[in-house]
């Protein structure tokens, strides 16, 4: 009697899911490790935080942390940003060299600084003064990637309107006229950024990622996911969301913001995330992406542009139904 009292009291005040922890991929480690934080006190940005830094020592699918993704010239480069949706500060840093723990960094941004976002040297040395440890962020595997790309003339990469030939020939590039070339875009084989919500009892939303960003990117490429309202947006009066997929096409449509402010007007989550699709795939219907969606009553979904080798899209998620992370599983369209 007094349970059930409880729960109708708790539906009704529109928070029977929470607490809530959702994650982009099938990174469950990730995922339990943030609930955990939730569990033993954390507040949802702890939550956020330590789930991405698991990602980033585990090197979740050689897509985030140290050792993935090596640019034209070799090095790996990380991108994070975390945001609490309280108070809608941000901390994010781009093109951060030499740190592992770039999640980390970018919560000492938005605790440490009024700034939102540090990029590239300047955010290393930032980082190493707040006292991260600089390291060298490259590894066998990357440096193999690295090497057979040089092999393979520089192929692919993602430069355009240039001499010689991109699409034959490794740089260095000089401009040419604009000629009509065919859309490099970041594939499903290099894919699985990690996007997080973190969602207290109280309806508290924070959201983070972190990535290591494109295969063969040009060096100073900055993705979606440092970018808020971009890679994750949060904000507790309506919601959160994070993006997953070719930031570069991505960004131009600033989907997480889109996905948060539709269901502030009442769109459930999953359609809001359809939504969200949808306008990016107007315009650029090979993209590949996902996003994740969720409302302040916990209430969640996700959808993602079918692609040939991309039917389905899988995402993590722990609520007060689910102690342990459920692997989640949505139809793209
Ligand atoms: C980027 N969005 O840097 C990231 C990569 C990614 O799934 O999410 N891949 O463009």
């Amino acid at each position: 009697m007094l349970t059930s009292l409880f729960f109708l009291l708790l539906f009704s005040f529109g928070h029977a899911l929470l607490p809530l922890v959702i994650n982009t991929w099938p990174f469950k480690d990730a995922t339990a490790a943030a609930w955990s934080t939730l569990q033993s006190g954390g507040s949802v940005l702890d939550a956020v935080e330590k789930g991405c830094a698991r990602c980033e020592v585990d090197q979740c699918d050689g897509s985030v942390g140290y050792g993935g993704s090596p640019d034209e010239s070799g090095e790996s480069t990380l991108d994070a940003m975390i945001m609490n949706g309280d108070t809608m500060e941000v901390g994010a840093i781009a093109d951060l060299r030499r740190i592992k723990n770039a999640i980390g960094v970018a919560r000492a941004v938005m605790e440490h600084t009024h700034h939102t976002l540090l990029v590239g040297e300047s955010a290393s040395l930032f980082a190493e003064n707040m006292g991260f440890i600089a390291e060298d962020l490259a590894t066998n595997k990357s440096m193999n990637i690295f090497t057979q790309w040089l092999k393979g003339n520089c192929q692919p990469n993602y430069r355009k309107n240039v001499f010689p030939n991109p699409s034959k020939y490794c740089g260095p590039y000089k401009p040419t006229l604009r000629q009509s070339t065919t859309q490099r875009h970041i594939d499903i084989h290099c894919h699985d950024t990690i996007g997080m919500i973190a969602m207290g009892a109280d309806g508290g939303v924070a959201a983070g990622t972190s990535t290591n960003g494109a295969n063969h990117k040009i060096p100073g490429r900055v993705g979606d996911s440092p970018i808020a309202g971009a890679g994750a947006y949060a904000d507790s009066t309506a919601g959160g969301a994070a993006a997953t997929g070719d930031g570069d096409v991505m960004m131009r449509f600033l989907p997480s913001f889109l996905a948060v402010e539709l269901m502030r007007a009442g769109v459930d989550p999953s359609s809001a995330c359809k939504t969200t699709i949808s306008r990016i795939k107007r315009h650029y219907p090979e993209f590949f992406g996902a996003i994740i969606c969720a409302n302040t009553t916990g209430h969640y979904g996700a959808a993602c542009n079918k692609l040939p080798g991309f039917s389905q899209f899988h995402y993590m998620v722990s609520d007060s139904q689910s102690n342990t992370p459920l692997l989640k599983s949505v139809d793209c369209f």
